[in-house]
C-alpha cells in the first residue's frame, strides 16, 4: 500500500491537490459570501490568487520566444515549413467545426426566445466598432514594445474614476475606454455596474496593446525561421534560447508546487464576487447550458474523434496526461498562462517531441481558440434571439467566418474572447453592447471554453508529432492525406 501511495503520489499528487484546491475554492467562496465582506477585503483574500496569475504571466514572454526561436532554428526549414502548414491548416479547421458545432446547438435550443429584456439599457459610452476591433486586432500582430506587450495588470484605481461619473447616468453597462493617447483604439473595457444597493463592479479587459501575445508569437516565429537559416552563424543564439527554455521549464516545476494553494483563493475570490446566482438561473440557464453542451461535444467528441482518425491511438489515454493543464486552464481561465503547464504535460506526460511542442504550442495559444469561436458564435445568435431580429442564412454564415477570425485575434488571457464578440456582433448588424447580456456569466463560461482551447492546442502537438516524425519523408503520403482530408 505504501508502495502504491507514493507511486500515485509521484504521478498524480500534483494534480488531485489542484482539484482538491478548485473545489476547496468553490466551497470556501460560497460560504464566504454570507460575511458580505468589504471590496477592499475581497482583494486581500484573492491576493494568493493574484501572485499564481503574475507567476503565470510571468512565464509567458520567455517561454513563448525561447520556445518558439529554439524550436525552429533547430528544424530544417522545409520540414517546419510544412509542418506549419499542416498545423494552421488544421487549426483553421477545427476551429470553424466548432462553430458550426455551436451554430446548429443554439439554433436548436434556441436560448434566447422568450428571454424579456427587462431592466437592460444600452450602454451610453462609446462604443468600440468592429472596424476598430479588426484594426486592434491587426495592430496586435505588431508589437511597438515586447516586453510591455505580454500582460499588464488592469490598474483597478480606474473604478473610483467611472463610479463616480456614472452615478447620474445609472447606465447598466458602460463602455470606458481611458486610454487618452488614442481613445478609440485604447483599452475599452466593460464596467458592470448592477443597479443593486452598493454599486458592485467588475472590470473585464479590452481588446488592447496588453494583450499582443499574437504579436510576440509572429515576432518568435520569425527570427526562429531566420535563425535557422543562418546556420552556423545562429548557434549561439540558438543554444541561448535552448537554455533559457529549460531553465523556464525547471522554474514551473518548482512554482507548481505553489499552484493548488495559489488556486483556492484565485477560484475564491471569482465566486465571491459573483453575482447573485438567482438573477443568472433565471434569464442565462439555456444560454449557459447550450454553450457547455456545444464545448462538450465538440470537445470530448469531436477532437478526440480528430485525434483517433489522425493518428490511430487512443486519445483520452493522451488527455489523461493534460489533465493538471485541463485544470489550471480551468482555474486561471487563460491559455497563454497555462502555456507553461501545456508545455510540461505534453513532454512529460504524453512524450511529444520536444521541437514540435516548441512550436505549436505556442503558435496554437494564441490563434488556435476552439472554445471562443464555439462562444462567441452562440452568443451572437443568443443576443439575436433576444432582440427578436431573424438571422437569415448569409448572417449565419457571416457569423461563422467572423466568429473563427475573432478567436483568432482573442488573446489568451481572462475573457479576451469577450471584448472580440464585437466584430461578430457588428458583422450581422447586431449591437455591440448587448454584450452586456451575458457578461454576467462570462467568467464562468470562460473557464470551460479556455479548458477547450488548451485541449485543443494539446491535441493538434499530439497528431502533429505523429504525423510529422524525423522521417518526414516517408510521412509524405500521410500528410498529403491530412491536408486532403482537411
Ligand atoms: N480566456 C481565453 C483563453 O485564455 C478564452 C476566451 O476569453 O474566450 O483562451
Amino acid at each position: 500500500v505504501r508502495e502504491w501511495i507514493r507511486d500515485y503520489c509521484k504521478r498524480n499528487g500534483l494534480l488531485t491537490l489542484s482539484v482538491v484546491a478548485v473545489i476547496t475554492g468553490c466551497v470556501t467562496g460560497y460560504m464566504m459570501r454570507g460575511l458580505n465582506l468589504s471590496p477592499q477585503a475581497k482583494i486581500y483574500f484573492a491576493f494568493p490568487g493574484e501572485l499564481l496569475m503574475r507567476m503565470l504571466k510571468m512565464l509567458i514572454l520567455p517561454l513563448i520566444t525561447s520556445s518558439l526561436m529554439s524550436g525552429l532554428a533547430a528544424m530544417d526549414s522545409k520540414a517546419s515549413g510544412r509542418m506549419g502548414l499542416l498545423t494552421i491548416t488544421y487549426y483553421l479547421w477545427t476551429t470553424f467545426i466548432a462553430v458550426i458545432v455551436g451554430i446548429v446547438l443554439v439554433l436548436i435550443i434556441h436560448p434566447g426566445t422568450g428571454t424579456e429584456k427587462e431592466g437592460h439599457q444600452g450602454s451610453s459610452g462609446p462604443v468600440m466598432t468592429s472596424a476598430d476591433a479588426l484594426l486592434d486586432l491587426i495592430r496586435n500582430m505588431i508589437p511597438s514594445n515586447l516586453i510591455e506587450a505580454t500582460f499588464q495588470q488592469y490598474k483597478t484605481d480606474l473604478v473610483p474614476l467611472v463610479k463616480s461619473s456614472l452615478k447620474e447616468s445609472q447606465a447598466n453597462y458602460v463602455y470606458i475606454i481611458p486610454d487618452n493617447d488614442n481613445p478609440r483604439m485604447g483599452h475599452p473595457v466593460f464596467l458592470e455596474i448592477t443597479p443593486a444597493p452598493e454599486i458592485l463592479y467588475k472590470i473585464v479587459p479590452g481588446n488592447s496593446k496588453q494583450m499582443n501575445v499574437l504579436g510576440i508569437v509572429i515576432f518568435s516565429a520569425t527570427m526562429g525561421l531566420l535563425l535557422g537559416k543562418l546556420g552556423e552563424r545562429g548557434l549561439p543564439l540558438v543554444n541561448v534560447c535552448q537554455c533559457i527554455n529549460e531553465c523556464v521549464m525547471k522554474i514551473i516545476n518548482a512554482a507548481m508546487w505553489y499552484f493548488p494553494f495559489g488556486i483556492i483563493f484565485l477560484v475564491a475570490g471569482k465566486i465571491l464576487d459573483m453575482h447573485d446566482p438567482a438573477i443568472l438561473a433565471e434569464k442565462l440557464g439555456m444560454y449557459f447550458i447550450t454553450v457547455l453542451s456545444g464545448l462538450f461535444v465538440h470537445g470530448v467528441i469531436l477532437l478526440p474523434l480528430f485525434f483517433f482518425v489522425l493518428t490511430g491511438k487512443n486519445p483520452f489515454s493522451f488527455i489523461r496526461g493534460l489533465l493538471q493543464a485541463l485544470v489550471i486552464a480551468l482555474a486561471t481561465s487563460s491559455s497563454s498562462a497555462t502555456l507553461p503547464i501545456t508545455m510540461k504535460c505534453l513532454l512529460e506526460n504524453c512524450h511529444v517531441d520536444r521541437q514540435i511542442a516548441r512550436f505549436v504550442l505556442p503558435v496554437g495559444a494564441t490563434i488556435n481558440m476552439d472554445g471562443t469561436a464555439l462562444y462567441e458564435a452562440v452568443a451572437a445568435i443568443f443576443i439575436a434571439q433576444v432582440n427578436e431580429y431573424e438571422l437569415d442564412f448569409g448572417q449565419l454564415v457571416t457569423i461563422s467566418i467572423t466568429a473563427t477570425a475573432a478567436s483568432i485575434g482573442a488573446a489568451g488571457i481572462p475573457q479576451a474572447g469577450l471584448v472580440t464578440m464585437v466584430i461578430v456582433l457588428t458583422s450581422v448588424g447586431l449591437p455591440p453592447d448587448d454584450i452586456t447580456l451575458i457578461v454576467a456569466i462570462d467568467w464562468i463560461l470562460d473557464r470551460f471554453r479556455t479548458m477547450i482551447n488548451v485541449l485543443g492546442d494539446a491535441l493538434a502537438a499530439g497528431i502533429m508529432a505523429h504525423l510529422c516524425k524525423k522521417d518526414f519523408p516517408k510521412k509524405t503520403e500521410r500528410v498529403r492525406t491530412l491536408i486532403d482530408y482537411l
